[in-house]
């Protein structure tokens, strides 16, 4: 194993360190991911940032969530991007002139006060203002805040189970490889074979600007993420007429959201919210349904994990067969049968993801699929988001042990990286950007 603990550093230097990665990337209203590659409000960035901030400012980490929320559409939806308005239009690709939120969404109900992208991201947002107000009940309850973002996030739910419940069984499809978060999966191959790249010509990549080729997306890949994006744009954002040629049911996504419904519950206690259906009790009868559809449509046992399924393939839909971290991701998810989270331990820690064996965090990707890449973006690199996520599932089912080493591994590994965005799995070296918020941010939750 490389992530080695760095000589020297102590908690008290790492958290004073975290928190000045969060001070830099912090706007005024809310924190970029990153002051170079990624210069505006990313939605579910936001939700792991305030998870950290809450331990530095509970006004400051509300105030993130209620910015980022502030931005949503008339038909509940979250979207991706808030854009920074004085952030010049050529530092970030897709920039609000290509998207046109104010316009082209004006008929789902974009807001005309803020730009933002079309599409959305894991539904992290419920469960991050929870453990946001227990940081510091006191505050939340004197400025409402909790009171003031439980409409909008039943609502946000809501446009998740209704407007994208694509395959109609009861779970949310991603409708762009950008909206699970893992954009160039290996699980999007398949599916985003059928879609025609858009001309290189009409568009330019920034992010070459800040990141290595090598580590990227490739150019086919990004042809096709804005065919898709600018469809469902001139599709007028409505889920109703646009096609959805890519259509996916990820772990990742519905187990997050089913967290989120549970947090839901605990915060319709704490608002004494009365319904109907959005009482307590709604809410964890939705996220018992959500579960069963999550077990019955993306468990496979064979491979021992979740599967994505791609709902466009055959008469039904079928399994996408890679294995992606998203596939495990549903250890957050409290109440999975026990023969599941049995096979899923073994799973994190054999050959595919091979974690505290010939790894100290979990990849992105089967370190045995023939996809895999230690560098290139969701191919196999350690992301800290989905570590931090794996860790809270290994220490909700009583693996107090691989929790604790897990958590060692990412402290290690966020400090020695300079809180880079992503890690070389096997050499632990860091990649992408460096000084990048949820890496700063869960570490200083895991230090807490
Ligand atoms: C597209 C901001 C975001 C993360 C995603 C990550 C990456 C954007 C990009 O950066 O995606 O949304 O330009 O590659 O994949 O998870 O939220 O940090």
């Amino acid at each position: 194993p490389a992530q080695r603990p760095p000589v020297g550093v102590t908690a008290a230097e790492l958290r004073q360190a975290a928190r000045q990665v969060l001070l830099r990337n912090w706007t005024g209203a809310s924190t970029v991911p990153s002051r170079s590659l990624y210069p505006h409000q990313w939605s579910w960035d936001s939700a792991f940032v305030a998870i950290g901030l809450r331990h530095l400012s509970a006004p400051r980490a509300q105030r993130e969530l209620e910015t980022l929320m502030s931005a949503q559409w008339g038909d509940g939806r979250v979207p991706h991007i808030v854009f920074n308005p004085s952030v010049p239009l050529g530092a970030y690709f897709p920039s609000p002139d290509f998207w046109r939120s104010s316009t082209a969404g004006a008929g789902a109900g974009a807001p005309g006060h803020v730009e933002t992208s079309g599409i959305v991201q894991p539904p992290v947002h419920a469960l991050a203002a929870w453990l946001v107000h227990r940081a510091d009940p006191a505050t939340s309850r004197r400025r409402g805040f909790l009171r003031r973002l439980y409409p909008r996030l039943v609502a946000w739910h809501r446009y998740l189970t209704v407007h994208r419940d694509l395959g109609g069984h009861g779970l949310v499809s991603a409708v762009h490889p950008w909206e699970p978060g893992m954009d160039n999966s290996p699980a999007w191959d398949a599916p985003l074979s059928r879609i025609e790249p858009a001309d290189p010509c009409s568009f330019r990549r920034c992010d070459l600007d800040h990141g290595s080729a090598s580590d990227r997306p490739t150019d086919l890949d990004y042809g096709r993420y804005v065919r898709l994006a600018a469809d469902y744009r001139d599709h007028g954002y409505r889920d109703g007429d646009a096609p959805h040629p890519f259509a996916v049911e990820d772990p990742g996504v519905n187990a997050l959201l089913i967290a989120s419904e549970h947090a839901l519950a605990q915060i319709a206690v704490e608002v004494g919210a009365q319904g109907p259906g959005d009482d307590p009790g709604g809410h964890r009868g939705r996220a018992a349904r959500l579960t069963d559809a999550l077990v019955d449509r993306l468990w496979d046992e064979e491979s021992g994990m979740f599967l994505c399924r791609d709902v466009r393939a055959g008469h039904r839909g079928e399994p996408i067969r890679e294995r992606s971290a998203a596939g495990l991701v549903p250890l957050v998810v409290p109440g999975l049968p026990h023969g599941i989270v049995r096979t899923l331990l073994r799973t994190v820690g054999g050959e595919h993801f091979g974690l505290g064996d010939t790894v100290r965090l979990v990849p992105s990707y089967d370190l045995k699929g023939h996809a895999f890449d230690s560098c290139r973006y969701w191919r196999g690199p350690a992301w800290f988001n989905v570590n931090w996520l794996v860790e809270r599932g290994l220490r909700q089912y009583g693996h107090t042990t691989r929790a604790d080493s897990l958590r060692a591994a990412v402290l290690a590994s966020a400090a020695a990286s300079g809180f880079a965005e992503y890690v070389d799995p096997h050499t632990g070296a860091g990649r992408g950007a460096r000084e990048f918020s949820w890496t700063a941010a869960l570490a200083l939750d895991l230090l807490s």
